[in-house]
C-alpha cells in the first residue's frame, strides 16, 4: 500500500512540475513579463495628436501626460479605430473593426447596447483570468435593449459585457440624460421625480436652448439646442431627475475620486480599469480651479484639468504601491475638433496651438488626424522609455492583453502586438482600415489610400476637411505626413495594389 502511495505522490509532483515548466516555456516563447499586472486604459475624448507636450505641443502644458509619454513608450503611429467615439470604443473593447457593425455610429443617449452580450470583450477575458473589471467615465455604447426606463435597473449595459463595476455617463456630456449611472442604477435618483428622456420631442413646458436663450450660460453654435441642464443646452430632451443631474464642473473630480477608490478597493487583486475621461469633448466645463489656466479658454482648460486628473490618479497608484505592477495605456477615442457645436472661445483663443499637430483633418475625417492619436504604454520598471514608430491600433489591445494574461482568445481583426506595446519588438501592423462616419480608408506601410466619396469636402460647421473627394487619394506618409500631395495619378500601380488589399479586408 505504501508503495502505491509513493508512486501516486511522485506522479502528482511530476505533473505539477511539468505544468509549471509548460507555463514558463509559454511565457518565454512570447514576452517574458510578470504575471497578472493591473491594467488601466486611460482614454481621452477628442484629444488630438498634437495636444500633448511630448507629442510636440508648445502652447499647452501637459506635465502628467508627458510623464507617461516620456517614462513609457510613445507611439507615433498609434490609431483609434474610428474618427468618432462610439465606433472607436466598440472596437477597443471587442477587437472587431467598427464598420462590421452597422450600429457602431455616434449614438443618442437613448440607444440600445450595441455590443452583443454573447460577444467576447477585453473585460470578459480579464475577468475569466481573475481580474476585477471596472469602467469609470464615458460609455457611449448604448444601454438596454429597446426603450429604456431610466427609473428602473438599466440592463444590459457595461455589467453585462464583462465589467463587474461600472460608473458611467451613458453617452456624451452634451447628450441627455445628464446623470451618472452606477451598476445600472441612476445615481441619486429621487423616485418622486422620475426621469423621462426623448430624442424625438420636447416635454411640454420644458425650456430648450432654441426657445430660451436667456437661460443659457453657454450658447450653442450648431445642434445642441434641446433641453437645458445647468445652463447648458444639450442634444435630446429630458424631464425630471433634478437631484440626479450631474454638475458639469465637478465631473472630472467625481470620476477621479471613483477611479482612486476603485484602485484602493482592488489593490490586493489584479484589476482592469477602463478610465474613460470626458475631456476635451464638448461642453467644455473645467472646474473653477482650472479656469483660465491654459489661456486658451475652456477647451485648453479642460485639457489642463485632464492632465491634472491623470497626475492625481498616478499618485494614487504610487501611494498604494502599485505603479510597478500596473500597465497603463493612454490614448484618445478620435482626433480633435475645435468648434464642436458651442460658442466656447475655442476658435478665438486657439492661438498657435495645433490640436492635430502636423496631421491633416480632425475628428470626423478620413485624413490622418481623424484617427491617429496619442498612444502611450507605460509600465514603470518594465517598459523602457522610448519612442516607437511601429503602427499599432487600439483594435490590437484585445489580442495583446489576452496574451499578457495568458489567454488564447483572439478576435477577427485584433493583432497580438504585445511585444510591440512592451517595446520588445518594432514589428507593428502592416495594414489598417481607418473609419470615419461609416466611410473607410486604408493604410499599408507608409501609404494611405482614401477611396472616392460623395459628400462635403469640408464640414464647415466644425471647420474640418472630411477626406471626401471624387477621385482616389493616395499619400506617402513618410514623405508627406500632412497629406498634401495626392499621388494616385502618378503612381497607378501602388494605387491598384492598395485598392486590392483594402477590398480584400473590407469584403471579407
Ligand atoms: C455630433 C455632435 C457633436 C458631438 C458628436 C459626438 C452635433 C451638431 N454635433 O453629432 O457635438 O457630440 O456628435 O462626439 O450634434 S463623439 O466624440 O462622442 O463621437
Ligand atoms: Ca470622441
Amino acid at each position: 500500500k505504501d508503495y502505491k502511495t509513493t508512486i501516486l505522490f511522485l506522479s502528482i509532483i511530476l505533473t505539477l512540475f511539468c505544468c509549471k515548466n509548460d507555463k514558463i516555456l509559454k511565457k518565454e516563447s512570447s514576452v517574458n513579463l510578470p504575471e497578472k499586472p493591473n491594467i488601466v486604459i486611460i482614454y481621452a475624448d477628442d484629444l488630438g495628436y498634437g495636444e500633448i507636450g511630448a507629442y510636440g505641443a508648445t502652447e499647452l502644458e501637459t506635465p502628467n501626460m508627458d510623464v507617461l509619454a516620456n517614462g513609457g513608450l510613445r507611439f507615433t503611429n498609434g490609431y483609434a479605430s474610428s474618427a468618432t467615439c462610439t465606433p472607436s470604443r466598440y472596437a477597443l473593447l471587442t477587437g472587431v473593426y467598427p464598420w462590421r457593425n452597422k450600429n457602431a455610429k455616434i449614438l443618442p443617449g437613448s440607444a440600445s447596447l450595441i455590443i452583443d452580450t454573447a460577444q467576447n470583450t477585453i473585460p470578459k477575458i480579464l475577468k475569466s483570468k481573475g481580474y476585477a473589471t471596472g469602467i469609470i467615465g464615458k460609455w457611449h455604447l448604448g444601454l438596454g435593449a429597446g426603450e429604456i426606463d431610466w427609473n428602473q435597473h438599466i440592463s444590459p449595459g457595461p455589467n453585462e459585457v464583462g465589467f463587474d463595476y461600472s460608473n458611467i455617463l451613458a453617452a456624451t456630456q452634451d447628450r441627455v440624460p445628464t446623470v451618472y449611472i452606477k451598476n445600472g442604477e441612476v445615481v441619486n435618483l429621487d423616485p418622486n421625480d422620475p426621469i423621462e428622456v426623448s430624442y424625438e420631442k420636447n416635454f411640454e413646458g420644458e425650456p430648450t436652448g432654441l426657445d430660451n436663450p436667456e437661460m443659457l450660460k453657454m450658447k450653442w453654435h450648431h445642434g445642441h439646442n434641446n433641453s437645458i441642464v445647468n445652463g447648458i443646452p444639450r442634444i435630446g430632451f429630458m424631464k425630471g431627475g433634478e437631484a440626479a443631474k450631474w454638475v458639469d464642473e465637478d465631473m472630472a473630480d467625481y470620476f477621479l475620486a471613483d477611479a482612486q477608490a476603485y484602485v484602493k478597493t482592488n489593490k490586493n487583486r489584479p484589476f482592469f480599469l477602463y478610465y474613460a475621461l470626458q475631456q476635451p469633448h464638448v461642453p467644455r466645463t473645467p472646474h473653477p480651479r482650472f479656469v483660465g489656466k491654459s489661456g486658451m479658454g475652456p477647451r485648453g482648460d479642460v485639457i489642463v484639468e485632464a492632465d491634472w486628473v491623470i497626475g492625481a490618479f498616478m499618485k494614487t497608484l504610487e501611494e498604494v504601491g502599485l505603479l510597478e505592477n500596473t500597465l497603463i495605456i493612454f490614448s484618445s477615442d478620435n482626433g480633435p475638433v475645435v468648434n464642436d457645436g458651442y460658442y466656447d472661445e475655442a476658435v478665438e483663443k486657439l492661438g498657435n496651438h495645433k490640436p492635430a499637430g502636423v496631421l491633416r483633418g480632425g475628428k470626423y475625417s478620413l485624413f490622418e488626424a481623424g484617427t491617429r492619436v496619442p498612444f502611450i504604454t507605460y509600465w514603470k520598471g518594465v517598459i523602457a522609455p522610448g519612442v516607437s514608430d511601429a503602427m499599432v491600433s487600439q483594435l490590437d489591445l484585445f489580442s495583446s492583453l489576452a496574451n499578457l494574461v495568458d489567454s488564447d482568445e483572439s478576435s477577427l481583426d485584433s493583432q497580438d502586438l504585445l511585444g510591440v506595446l512592451m517595446g520588445k519588438s518594432k514589428d507593428g501592423r502592416d495594414k489598417l482600415v481607418m473609419e470615419a462616419t461609416s466611410r473607410t480608408a486604408f493604410r499599408k506601410g507608409d501609404w494611405a489610400m482614401i477611396p472616392p466619396y460623395k459628400g462635403a469636402v469640408r464640414n464647415v460647421l466644425v471647420d474640418i476637411e472630411l477626406g471626401n473627394d471624387s477621385v482616389y487619394q493616395l499619400y506617402n506618409l513618410k514623405e508627406d505626413i500632412g497629406q498634401q500631395k495626392n499621388l494616385a495619378h502618378s503612381n497607378p500601380e501602388k494605387l491598384e495594389e492598395m485598392i486590392q488589399e483594402y477590398r480584400a479586408i473590407i469584403d471579407h
